[in-house]
């Protein structure tokens, strides 16, 4: 290994197409090039639509966040047009986006980023006695006897005898950088193995509040679902204690087995609490609204919105998302083109999407990154590029003084025996996901009962009508839907002329994390990561570059917004 480029794509165990090279030295990594390379154009479609119906066409975005772009869009809508939102719906989006987070982070750490820390192969010379021990000393789930493990470790040696891994396949078993004895391996394949019968009843939540699962169905002005208690085609009792029955299995799950499995597979991972921070600047745009006033009263959000620069906790910079010099997108690195030129930095309201392929055609041999290398475009907060996901809320819960996040951070901290400075690496990322799953899965039944309370006391309204007539809306309206979705801030920004939609841009968790470097050569949060103390074993065996890139847990359907290398159209669709 001297100065060779080290080339993955696909990154697997992901959503989307993503490449990643990097430039080695010695066995270092020296520079880092994300790319996203396919491409799509919900922003574009969307255009000369009712803006009632944008979140149907843009909940299309993505089939992993399920939900989020829909609920991004009818908030850009009513913040457009002042739509107000009834308590219930308000209780009801918080349910349902948080049944998509607890959903969303328990799969990613079992079934898209456990196998960078677990070998399954070594798990086959696992003591089944000596698991169920080591699991019944970290939590009391009941399936943890000795021979629960003897079947699970039998299952999996019989995947492994029909020459089948299946969906264990095409892993670096057996590399040096797996750490964990058999038994903790064992463990994790039987938990992963768990969590995928657990997600099909979380998902039903979704369908109880949005009819189904996945793109549930969302609502301009509230929420698509009646409560009528004496109804069959309505919420009823039945429905609300079946969500109570989920709110159980999540808990469940996320304390007994998810938290402890976390904790004890990171305490065999401590050197990634230092490497993998990258840069230092986190980004919220805050969620969770309590005060029965929707997105109109911020100081009620569960996750406060704000940056954060240079690690520095002692300070939150406020985040102005109406403010043109604020948030910018920038394509100098990306396949598009702006009228204004390519170096320009364009605010969401006024932003293009102009494809402008002249890369070479894939597959690549090598990425020319002095040219444009991505479709992500490369967004930026006052210029700097910043990280949004579980870090960021996490860095921004304890900021801010939320109890139950410090208590958890503190928890993990002195469990982990790790500096606070673990906090901003690989491990800390990884950690953070799991802490904010326990702190929204807790929340939820606060916010489930309220929402029986309100229904004892006869408030059955998710739906406000009176502004539902487009007549009454002004000539011409703008505003911005936002939220925090899985993988971080994301914001639809819409642009409503004559009942129209003009323009429509929807800036998104993994283009801030996965995009390229921008005009000033600054990079994107991914790069930096890799660019922070990776060494690699193997370059033949990249597990390193996994461990840190699905740290962020891309998304990049989400990240690019129908597929053709060679750039053509492939489609055109009818606008009314
Ligand atoms: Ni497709 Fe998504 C989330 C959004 S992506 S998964 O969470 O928005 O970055
Ligand atoms: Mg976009």
């Amino acid at each position: 290994m001297s100065n060779e480029r080290v080339v993955v794509d696909p990154i697997t165990r992901i959503e989307g197409h993503l490449r990643i090279e990097a430039q080695m030295n010695g066995d270092k990594i020296e520079s880092a090039y994300s790319s996203g390379t396919m491409v799509r154009g919900i922003e574009v479609i969307l255009q000369g639509r009712d803006p009632r119906d944008a979140w149907a066409f843009a909940q299309r975005i993505c089939g992993v966040c399920t939900l989020v772009h829909g609920l991004a869009s009818i908030r850009s809508v009513e913040n457009a047009l002042n739509y107000t939102i009834p308590k219930n719906a308000e209780l009801i989006r918080n349910l349902m986006n948080g049944a998509q987070y607890i959903h969303d982070h328990v799969m990613h750490f079992y079934h898209l980023h456990a196998l960078d820390w677990v070998d399954v192969v070594s798990a086959l010379s696992a003591d089944p006695k000596a698991t169920s021990e080591l699991a019944q000393s970290l939590s009391n789930y009941p399936k943890s006897s000795p021979g629960y493990f003897s079947d699970m470790k039998k299952k999996l040696k019989e995947f492994v005898e029909a020459g089948q891994l299946g969906i264990f396949a095409k892993a670096y078993w057996g590399h040096p950088a797996y750490k964990l004895p058999p038994e903790a391996n064992l463990m994790a394949v039987a938990h992963y193995l768990e969590a995928l019968s657990w997600q099909r009843d979380v998902a039903k939540l979704h369908a109880i509040f949005g009819g189904k699962n996945p793109h549930p169905n969302f609502l301009v002005g509230g929420v698509a679902s009646p409560i009528d208690l004496n109804s069959d085609s309505a919420i009823n009792s039945k429905r609300l204690s079946q969500v109570q029955e989920i709110i159980n299995q999540m808990r469940t799950f996320v304390d007994q087995v998810y938290i402890p499995d976390l904790l004890a597979i990171a305490g065999f991972y401590k050197d990634w609490g230092s490497r993998g921070e990258g840069l230092g600047n986190f980004l919220t745009y805050g969620d969770f609204p309590t005060a029965g006033k929707g997105m109109g009263d911020p100081s009620s959000y569960l996750v406060p919105g704000g940056a954060i620069l240079n690690r520095d906790l002692t300070t939150i910079h406020e985040v102005d998302m109406n403010d043109p010099s604020q948030i910018q997108e920038f394509v100098s690195h990306s396949w598009y083109d702006y009228n204004g030129g390519k170096d320009q930095g364009l605010h969401p309201y006024d932003g293009e999407t102009q494809l402008n392929y002249t890369g070479p055609k894939p597959p690549y041999q090598h990425l020319d990154v002095d040219q444009s290398y991505s479709w992500l475009k490369s967004p930026r907060w006052k210029g700097h590029a910043m990280e949004v996901g579980p870090l960021s809320r996490v860095l921004m819960l304890y900021a801010s003084g939320n109890e139950q996040a410090k208590e958890l951070v503190n928890l993990t901290l002195n469990t982990l025996d790790v500096p606070v400075t673990a906090l901003f690496s690989t491990l800390g990322r990884t950690a953070a996901r799991g802490l904010e799953t326990k702190i929204f899965c807790d929340t939820m039944q606060g916010w489930y009962d309220d929402l029986i309370t309100n229904i004892k006391a006869g408030d059955t309204r998710t739906f406000n009508e009176v502004l539902w007539e487009p007549s009454t809306w002004p000539k011409q309206a703008r505003g911005v839907g936002y939220m925090e979705a899985p993988r971080g801030a994301l914001a639809h920004w819409i642009v409503i002329e004559n009942q129209k939609i003009q323009n429509y841009q929807a800036v998104v968790p993994s283009t801030w994390n996965a995009g390229p470097r921008d005009q000033n050569g600054q990079a994107g949060a991914y790069e930096a990561a890799l660019e922070d103390n990776h060494t690699l074993h193997d370059p033949e065996q990249p597990v390193e570059i996994l461990r840190t890139i699905h740290s962020f847990d891309p998304c990049i359907a989400c990240a690019v917004h129908l597929t053709d290398p060679d750039g053509e159209e492939i489609t055109s669709v009818k606008v009314r």
